[in-house]
């Protein structure tokens, strides 16, 4: 998990040029099942207490999601921090990276619903929002039956849209006009293999149509020298007095993870 996985100069500039690269095989074997049995347990734990005869809201429908495990679980945190992950990161975007946070998405199996196409970093409390990238490592193979992400290429180019209301959506051509005749591209991964999407580019997931559950884990990194803008988020919000408006991210919960 410390060894780098080799990019070529092609791909590099592909990913900027499209806002994402699909990548194979970035987690095998051994690495791979540990992985998932940290991740599934993890969430497993977390999910223990929820009722399940409560109605779910509608941004719950789309997944279960448990943000920032690394810092509850040991067993997740070296997944979350490790080296061969973060320098992809870093090569991709091109500079010194931080975790931004990560989060396990796991599309429920006949109920999980679509993951309506949207922007990630209009969400953020960060400037600027050009290079967040995120890792999106699927635990299991994840196929256009059972919610793989799709990607509009080089929309992460896209100035002055306004961010997406993941509850109550708006139509994609509506809120992007400029996205229309503009071909998506479906991912479908075999399990330990990944996506990386810049934080502007628009993407999608599907429902999961599948029996079982669709289990993904995204590792979303920020340049070091992204600046906190005191936006309200549910990561910041809880340690917004040990941040400073107008500096940089430099917390424990922001490690620097490539340099
Ligand atoms: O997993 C999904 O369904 C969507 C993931 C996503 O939007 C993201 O990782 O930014």
């Amino acid at each position: 998990m410390n060894d780098e996985y080799p990019l070529t100069p092609e791909q590099i500039s592909n990913y900027r040029r499209d806002g994402f690269i699909q990548l194979n095989d970035v987690i095998t074997g051994q690495d791979l099942a540990a992985m998932r049995e940290a991740i599934t347990r993890a969430v497993q734990e977390e999910s223990a207490t929820d009722n399940p005869q409560r109605v779910k809201s509608s941004y719950e429908q789309i997944f279960i999601q448990k943000v920032n495990l690394w810092t509850r679980h040991a067993t997740v945190r070296p997944f979350v921090l490790n080296h061969r992950f973060a320098s992809l990161a870093q090569r991709l975007s091109g500079a010194p990276v931080r975790i931004w946070h990560d989060q396990a998405l796991f599309k429920e199996p006949h109920t999980g619903a679509k993951t309506p196409w949207h922007q990630d970093t209009l969400y953020w409390p960060h400037e600027p929002k050009r290079e967040q990238t995120t890792i999106w490592i699927a635990l299991q193979d994840t196929t256009i039956h059972n919610g793989c992400m799709s990607f509009i290429p080089g929309t992460h180019k896209l100035e002055g849209i306004e961010p997406v209301n993941l509850s109550d959506p708006q139509e994609l051509y509506e809120i992007a006009p400029q996205t229309k005749g503009i071909k998506p591209v479906t991912c479908e991964l075999k399990a330990g293999s990944c996506t990386f999407h810049n934080g502007m580019t628009f993407h999608y997931a599907g429902p999961n149509r599948s029996d079982g559950m669709r289990e993904a884990m995204a590792i979303i990194y920020m340049p070091e020298t992204t600046i906190y803008n005191g936006v309200s988020h549910v990561v910041t919000d809880p340690i917004k007095e040990e941040l400073v408006v107008g500096a940089k991210f430099d917390h424990k919960l922001f490690p620097m993870v490539a340099n």
